[in-house]
């Protein structure tokens, strides 16, 4: 404990790296006591929704903690604490997509296709990143993770999501239309962060620890940021709006 305080001393000056895991733990913290807090104000038909975005950001918090001390100590990418994140939150993001489908009749299985989905996701891209980062095989990973995560693109943009949602109130239909974008756009930005820091993607060339590694990082942040928050301010907004 003491030695870490005395390790965040350099960290003002240009780690900008370990300054976004900084950030992102207070920020984590920040937003998980917002909806904690919040819950009391919250129409019952949101009041789940708004706890699941608190428990995600609240999990995202302590894997911060840890991921900001591991990366200040050893300079390298916590890639082990980063997926564990995202083995539990990625799921719970599921649940909201679903808890939000649910609202206009969605059937438990569409859950369990969502998670299965993001576990293949998840899996193949851990073992691209952290397994097998050669050359040769980690786009292959890549591609394989890709390809999971089109589906999901799929199921809410034009499968069982967006046919569900399409029958639904205004407000369902809203939700719908954000969580889409959210999953087009915003976990776009994690192909991205790969790409950018594992060999055999596009910068290749670049060996783990170096630059573009270092990107990585920066770039999941950002992206846990967005769509951990920032799809949580979301469901809290839409909340809001259909409260009367
Ligand atoms: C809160 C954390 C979230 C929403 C994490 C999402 C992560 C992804 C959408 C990761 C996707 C990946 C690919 C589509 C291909 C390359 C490997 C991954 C795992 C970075």
């Amino acid at each position: 404990m003491y030695a870490s305080l005395l390790e965040m001393l350099p960290l003002a000056n240009d780690n900008y790296v370990a300054f976004t895991f900084f950030t992102g733990c207070m920020a984590m913290m920040a937003a998980s006591v917002f909806f904690f807090f919040e819950l009391g104000n919250t129409s019952a038909t949101w009041r789940t929704s708004l706890l699941v975005s608190g428990l995600i950001t609240f999990i995202a918090a302590v894997h911060y903690y840890y991921m900001r001390d591991y990366n200040l100590s050893t300079g390298q990418s916590p890639t082990f604490f980063r997926y564990v994140d995202w083995i539990l939150t990625v799921p719970l993001m599921c649940v909201e997509f679903y808890l939000i489908t649910k609202k206009a009749g969605a059937k438990i299985d569409l859950l369990w296709k969502l998670i299965f989905a993001s576990l293949v996701m998840l899996v193949t891209g851990y073992i691209g990143e952290a397994i097998y980062p050669t050359e040769t095989v980690s786009w292959v990973w890549g591609a394989v993770s890709g390809a999971a995560y089109f589906y999901i693109v799929y199921l809410v943009w034009f499968g069982d999501v967006a046919k569900l949602a399409a029958s639904g109130s205004p407000a369902v239909r809203a939700a719908n239309g954000t969580l889409g974008w959210f999953v087009l756009v915003g976990w776009a930005i994690y192909p991205l962060g790969y790409i950018l820091g594992t060999k055999g993607g596009l910068f290749g060339a670049e060996i783990a620890g170096g630059a573009y590694a270092q990107s990585m990082d920066v770039i999941y942040n950002i992206g846990d940021a967005v769509n951990k928050i920032g799809f949580g301010l979301v469901i809290y907004a839409l909340s809001r709006s259909d409260d009367k």
